[in-house]
C-alpha cells in the first residue's frame, strides 16, 4: 500500500513542476517581441561583428528577429523598414548607412505606431521625435582621441607633421564625427596639416588602392589616420607592396579596435587604435524590451570606449570579440 502512496506523491509533485516549468514558459514567452532590424551591410569585420552581437543577443533574450541586410544600400534599407512596418513587428531598428533621407520613412513607422531605435550610426532629422532613441558610439570623442595620440606622440617636436586621412563612408555620422572630432584637436597644433582627405567607404580593398595611389604620387606625408581598421589594413599591404615599414616610416591611428588591429599594434605596424565596438546586441534587446514594456529610455546611448597604444601593455588584454 505505501508503495502505491510513493508513486501517487511522485506524481503530484512532477505534474506540479511541469505545470510550474509551463508557467515560466509561458510567463517568458509573454516578454517576447518582435524586432525588425536593417544592417547596412557587411562591409567590415566591425560590421560582421556587429551583427553577430545582435543575432545571439536575440536567440539569449528570445527575442523574434527579423534581420535583414542592405548589402550597402540606402535603398533596401528604405525598403526593409517599410516591409516591416507592413509585417507589423513589434519594434524596429536599424544601422543607417548615411544620416540624411530617413523622415518619411520613420513618419510611416510613427503613424503605425511602431518604435524605432537607431543603433550605431546616428541620423540628421528635423524631427526627433521619429526615434525613441540612438544605441551606439560618440564618434566626434573618437576622433578627438585620435589627434590626442599624435599629439602625445610628437609633443617633443615642432616640425611640421602630414597627414592622410582615410575617411569612412560620407555623410556617414562615423565618418562625419571622427573628421570633426580630429580636427578639433588639430586646431590647437599648427604644426599638424592634413594634406590629403578622400572617402575609403570603411572597406578594406578602398583602403589599399587609395594608398597605392598616393604612393605612386609624390604626395610626401608622416601619419594615416584611417577611420576604421578595415581601410588601414588595405592600407599596411600598400604600404609594404612599396618597401615602407608601417608604423615605423608612416604613423597609423586606426579606429574600430578589431583583434586584427590589436595584433598588429603589438607587432609595431599600427601606432594607436581607437575603441568603437559593435557589441551593442544586448544593449538593444534591453532598451527594445523597456520600450515596449512602456518605460522610459535616454534619448542617446553611448557605449563606453577607451583607446589602445603603442605604450600599452597588451599581454593581458582579453580577446576582442570581432
Ligand atoms: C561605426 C561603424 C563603422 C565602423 C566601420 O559605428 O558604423 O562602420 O567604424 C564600419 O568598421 O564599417
Amino acid at each position: 500500500m505505501k508503495r502505491y502512496v510513493w508513486l501517487i506523491l511522485i506524481m503530484m509533485v512532477i505534474t506540479s513542476c511541469e505545470s510550474v516549468d509551463n508557467h515560466i514558459e509561458t510567463q517568458y514567452q509573454s516578454t517576447s517581441f518582435v524586432l525588425g532590424f536593417s544592417q547596412l551591410g557587411s562591409e567590415s569585420g566591425w560590421r560582421i561583428g556587429n551583427t553577430a552581437s545582435i543575432k545571439k543577443a536575440s536567440e539569449d533574450y528570445g527575442v523574434d528577429l527579423i534581420y535583414l541586410n542592405a548589402e550597402q544600400k540606402y535603398e533596401n534599407q528604405i525598403k526593409h523598414l517599410r516591409r516591416f512596418i507592413a509585417n507589423q513587428v513589434d519594434i524596429i531598428a536599424f544601422s543607417p548607412i548615411v544620416s540624411t533621407g530617413w523622415d518619411n520613412v520613420l513618419k510611416e513607422a510613427k503613424d503605425a505606431g511602431i518604435p524605432v531605435i537607431i543603433t550605431d550610426r546616428g541620423i540628421t532629422t528635423v524631427d526627433e521625435s521619429l526615434y525613441t532613441t540612438f544605441i551606439g558610439s560618440d564618434f566626434e570623442a573618437e576622433g578627438r582621441k585620435a589627434a590626442n595620440f599624435l599629439m602625445d606622440y610628437y609633443s617633443e617636436t615642432d616640425k611640421e607633421i602630414r597627414i592622410v586621412e582615410l575617411r569612412g563612408t560620407d555623410n556617414s555620422t562615423p565618418a562625419l564625427g571622427r573628421s570633426a572630432g580630429f580636427r578639433t584637436i588639430l586646431e590647437e597644433n599648427k604644426n599638424m596639416e592634413i594634406v590629403y582627405s578622400t572617402d575609403g567607404d570603411f572597406m578594406n580593398a578602398r583602403g589599399k588602392e587609395i594608398m597605392k595611389d598616393i604612393l605612386k604620387s609624390n604626395l610626401t606625408f608622416d601619419v594615416i589616420y584611417s577611420h576604421n581598421d578595415a581601410m588601414t589594413y588595405g592600407a599596411i599591404v600598400a604600404l609594404e607592396e612599396a618597401g615602407l615599414m608601417p608604423g615605423m616610416d608612416v604613423v597609423i591611428v586606426s579606429v574600430d579596435g578589431e583583434q586584427e588591429s590589436i595584433e598588429l599594434l603589438k607587432q609595431g605596424k599600427i601606432n594607436c587604435v581607437v575603441e568603437c565596438t559593435p557589441l551593442i546586441g544586448n544593449k538593444l534587446m534591453e532598451i527594445s524590451s523597456m520600450i515596449l514594456r512602456g518605460e522610459a529610455v535616454p534619448k542617446e546611448i553611448y557605449s563606453n570606449e577607451t583607446v589602445f597604444t603603442m605604450w600599452d601593455d597588451l599581454t593581458d588584454l582579453p580577446e576582442r570579440g570581432y
